[in-house]
């Protein structure tokens, strides 16, 4: 339709800038007044004219609020919710449910069932940021102290790539968010493994890589759920081996960038709120085994 009214605008400055030279033939003099049929096609015309603006604005205006309409709609069949809240430079992920004990916390990505409208609560500690997965809505801001909402639905399965999308800092461009849609059964199996506490550590390296992240800074901004770390400063790391990525999309998950940044994270990601914790190197192997573990 637009398409249309442009094409139109077009065809009539053509002719607007073709027509002078067909008046040059007219006998000279100055015309006070137009003659009475050429003042009455005027009028008729610009009558047509102004019809004919009002239907297509009035036409599009429709077209706009069905839309509006059926975007609110999608909200109101939301099955799921989840809560994202913002941080300089990551996201923490909330998967509420009206049982309390079903709901847990992710970080740096949102799996969602195919198909289903999901209700996706915005949030922001620090600064503002804004959430925007390109393939599947427009950007919304992430407003301390606000709470916005989108609804989102991702119509094929896949994996999806969000970004931040408001500056916010030195490590903005590090804030990535990797969403996956899966079948309904998948979905509902991952977020079964999700609700589970944090599987026990089944060697000695591994009894000692927790020994040494319980007695050490990690606990003060880590939660595991199933032990005494507890702090919500950090991403929630009860099954972080089970992420595709870490610290917010900079690093694919493996064990080697997990030791990577473990042991230096502000060389990976300069600026951000993790510390170098000073861990000697066996320290660092036993840590290592034991989150590499928590799947
Ligand atoms: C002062 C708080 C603090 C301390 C202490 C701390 N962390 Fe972190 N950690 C963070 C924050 C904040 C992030 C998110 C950083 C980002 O992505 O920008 C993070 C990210 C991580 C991640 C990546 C998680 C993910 O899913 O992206 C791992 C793994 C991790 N920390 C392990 C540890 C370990 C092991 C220790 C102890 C040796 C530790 N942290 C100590 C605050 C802390
Ligand atoms: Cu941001």
């Amino acid at each position: 339709m637009l398409a249309a009214v442009y094409a139109v605008v077009l065809v009539l400055l053509l002719v607007a800038a073709i027509r002078p030279r067909r008046r040059r033939r007219l006998p000279p003099g100055p015309a006070f007044r137009p003659e009475e049929p050429i003042e009455r096609r005027l009028t008729r015309g610009l009558t047509a004219w102004a019809v004919g603006t009002a239907a297509i604005v009035l036409t599009l205006t429709g077209f706009s609020y069905a839309v509006d309409r059926d975007i609110l709609a999608l909200g109101h069949r939301a099955e799921l919710t989840i809560e994202v809240t913002a941080k300089q430079w990551w996201w923490q992920v909330r998967y509420d449910d009206p049982v309390p004990n079903r709901s847990f916390e992710t970080a740096n990505e949102i799996r969602l069932p195919v198909g289903v409208p999901v209700r996706v609560v915005l949030k922001a500690q620090d600064v503002i940021h804004s959430f925007w997965v390109p393939n599947l809505h427009g950007k919304t801001d992430l407003i301390p102290g606000r709470v916005n909402e989108t609804v989102i639905v991702a119509d094929r399965e896949g994996r999806y790539r969000g970004q931040c999308a408001e500056f916010c800092g030195f490590q903005h461009a590090n804030m990535a968010l990797d969403v996956v849609a899966m079948p309904r059964d998948q979905f509902e199996a991952w977020r079964e493994s999700q609700l589970a506490p944090a599987v026990a550590p089944s060697d000695e390296r591994s009894r000692e890589g927790q020994r040494v992240f319980l007695t050490s800074a990690c606990v003060m901004c880590h939660t595991v759920r199933g032990t005494t770390a507890a702090s919500r400063v950090g991403p929630d790391l009860t099954h972080v081996a089970a992420r595709p990525s870490i610290a917010a999309g900079t690093l694919p998950y493996s064990k080697g960038n997990l030791a990577g940044w473990i042991a230096d994270p502000q060389r990976i990601k300069p600026g951000s709120q993790m510390p170098v914790v000073g861990l000697s190197a066996d320290q660092l192997q036993s840590v290592l085994a034991y989150l590499d573990g928590l799947k």
